[in-house]
């Protein structure tokens, strides 16, 4: 399939809506293009929006609905996770120049994985009295910018800002069309006052018409090559770190996987469920193990396969990246060889592949079913030392995060959807249903992981969201914005309470290990003491909390707090109290 752009018909007839306003153009646009929420932390510079929502519901128009989010990285990381399961961008919209900077951590996360979203913002007025929503407050001088987009501009597709009522139709939906293209993102908008706050009595459109946004196919012969190196391989290897944001592209993985007996290792970045856990070929989240010995690896949708640091490819071994862009030209530096690069969706290049190793099986089947015979074996081994690890360790107080992981793994059920940022150890736990993890992105803007897991329950009411994060991931989500939000999107949250930032410490060892840090055990800037009662906090919001210090208690308490999920309708929190590394760790 070669890469055909995507189409964007508008061939119905235009209609005519009575309006006061460009607000209210806007809004009508955004209703008839399906976008269901639009999430806000507003400013002065709402005023028209506010009043436009007031009268669509007045009207019983369609209108996207309007949730407020007490802070902007808990907006951004909702329409995050709302995308993430459904592929649909949502607006975000925050206060011009100072609600874009909160918000942008949100976006850095959203860009690096991906994610089609509508980030927009007021612009502070402009005029000084000329014109309808022109300054009028102190605010509208100090929070100019020169160019507001500017900040934003490293890690959106597009920005741009919307200058007058005639291009309003135009300007939303080559939004939408450059966010939902291929290598999706976020895009920036803003809207100036004075424009939105200008009078006009009706605006003509045409309706939208379905959309059909084109995925990029591989080349042939860049399919030839790389099926002929599989063909070929003793020690093949796949490394996969983004392919499950397409479901339907985990059982094509599966089935090439089975056809030649290729081994799957996730990658470092391991942001969605890719391949079962249990399936024999899975050879878990460390590929830098097999690294070395495999004479050709497969990168799919990987922007780190390995540290090269820590492990290289053995000259000689041959490299396929297939990927949207498997070059990842968004990074500013990744010199990962591809000795044959796949530009193309992974579900489009895999099922190319197989169709093109097809022929090769019969001839190849003794020594397929040799390898598939050691993999399993090898793949028994490696569960079989998670679980013993978990079991040497189930007793331990304070508790260790694999015992956590291992407990979180047991009460998970088709029902529960894992949002992971950082502590929960994923070998511990058996993800086999495609869409039902989520890992953190990989430019890793800490506090994520909760504003995520909000967006995933809006998306999927009947769910029991569980989001695992470390007591230094809780602080970054913004708690008090993202329980607001809980009171009526109800998650499970579970703190992996180590009282530290561990991997900040982890690097002073890693880096230093005879250090002064490490001899005089001196780790200044690490420690998140005195240790508060985190469990407390959520019942402000009428949620259930928790502190769970007894390993055993463990499984009953993540009942309990999924009962409160399900049953009472509320949030949970789990406080759970693990080893300090370097003090009981
Ligand atoms: C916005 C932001 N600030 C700081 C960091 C650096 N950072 C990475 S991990 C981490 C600590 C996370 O602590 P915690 O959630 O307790 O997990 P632990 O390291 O203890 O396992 C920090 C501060 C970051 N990635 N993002």
């Amino acid at each position: 399939m070669a890469r055909t752009d995507f189409v964007f018909r508008n061939q119905a007839a235009p209609i005519t809506v009575p309006i006061d306003n460009t607000a209210q153009a806007y809004l009508e646009i955004l209703g008839d293009r399906g976008i269901q929420y639009f999430f806000g932390n507003a400013g002065t510079d709402f005023a028209p929006l506010v009043d436009a929502f007031a009268r669509f519901a007045a009207e019983g128009r369609k209108f996207p609905k309007p949730v407020l989010v007490p802070h902007e990285m808990t907006a951004v990381s909702m329409a995050h996770g709302y995308a993430m399961v459904t592929g649909e961008p949502q607006v975000v919209m925050v206060h011009v120049n100072v609600g874009t900077a909160n918000g942008l951590t949100g976006i850095m996360n959203a860009s690096r994985a991906n994610i089609p979203l509508i980030f927009t913002a007021g612009r502070t007025p402009i005029t000084e009295g000329e014109l309808k929503g022109g300054k009028n407050l102190q605010i509208h001088w100090a929070q100019e910018s020169f160019d507001q987009a500017a900040m934003a501009r490293e890690y959106v597709k597009w920005d741009y800002e919307l200058r007058n009522f005639a291009q309003v139709e135009k300007v939303v939906d080559r939004a939408l069309n450059i966010a939902l293209s291929e290598p999706r993102g976020p895009v920036y908008l803003s809207l100036p006052r004075e424009v939105l706050a200008e009078e006009h009595t009706e605006f003509t459109y045409t309706p939208a018409q379905p959309r059909m946004y084109a995925q990029p196919g591989p080349h042939p012969e860049a399919i030839r090559q790389a099926a002929e190196l599989i063909r070929d391989a003793k020690n093949p290897l796949v490394i996969v770190s983004m392919l499950g944001k397409n479901p339907a592209a985990v059982g094509e993985l599966v089935k090439l996987s089975e056809a030649f007996a290729l081994p799957v290792s996730v990658a470092i970045s391991n942001l969605y469920l890719n391949f079962p856990t249990d399936h024999p070929l899975h050879l878990g989240f460390d590929p830098m193990q097999y690294v070395p010995e495999a004479d050709v690896i497969v990168v799919i949708e990987s922007d780190v396969p390995w540290f090269p640091s820590r492990a290289k490819p053995k000259p000689g071994t041959k490299i396929v990246q297939i990927g949207i862009d498997p070059f990842f030209s968004r990074y500013p530096m990744r010199t990962f060889p591809a000795d044959v690069p796949i530009s193309s969706d992974p579900l489009n290049a895999l099922i190319a592949l197989r169709e093109a190793l097809d022929p090769y099986r019969r001839s190849r089947r003794k020594a397929i079913q040799a390898r598939l015979e050691r993999l399993s074996r090898e793949h028994g081994e490696q569960r079989k030392s998670w679980k013993a690890a978990a079991e040497r360790l189930k007793k331990d107080r304070p508790i260790d995060m694999e015992w956590l992981s291992h407990c979180v793994g047991k009460v998970s059920d088709s029902e529960t959807v894992l949002i992971n940022e950082y502590d929960l150890r994923t070998h511990q736990v058996s993800l086999n249903e495609p869409g039902s993890f989520f890992g953190s992105p990989m430019v890793s803007g800490l506090g994520w992981c909760f504003g995520a897991a909000l967006g995933v329950k809006l998306a999927r009411p009947d769910s029991v969201p569980i989001v695992c994060m470390g007591d230094g991931v809780y602080h970054f989500t913004v708690p008090t914005s993202c329980h607001f939000m809980a009171q009526t999107l109800p998650v499970v949250a579970v703190i992996f309470n180590n009282q530290c930032w561990n991997a900040v410490k982890g690097s002073v060892l890693d880096l230093y290990p005879q250090g002064w840090a490490a001899k005089t055990k001196d780790f200044v800037l690490c420690d998140l003491e005195p240790v508060p009662a985190y469990e407390k906090i959520v019942g402000a919001f009428g949620g259930y909390g928790e502190r769970v210090e007894d390993p055993e208690e463990i499984i009953p308490a993540l009942r309990r707090a999924v009962k409160a999920v399900k049953k009472e309708k509320r949030q949970a929190l789990l406080n759970v109290i693990c080893k300090h590394p370097g003090k009981n760790g």
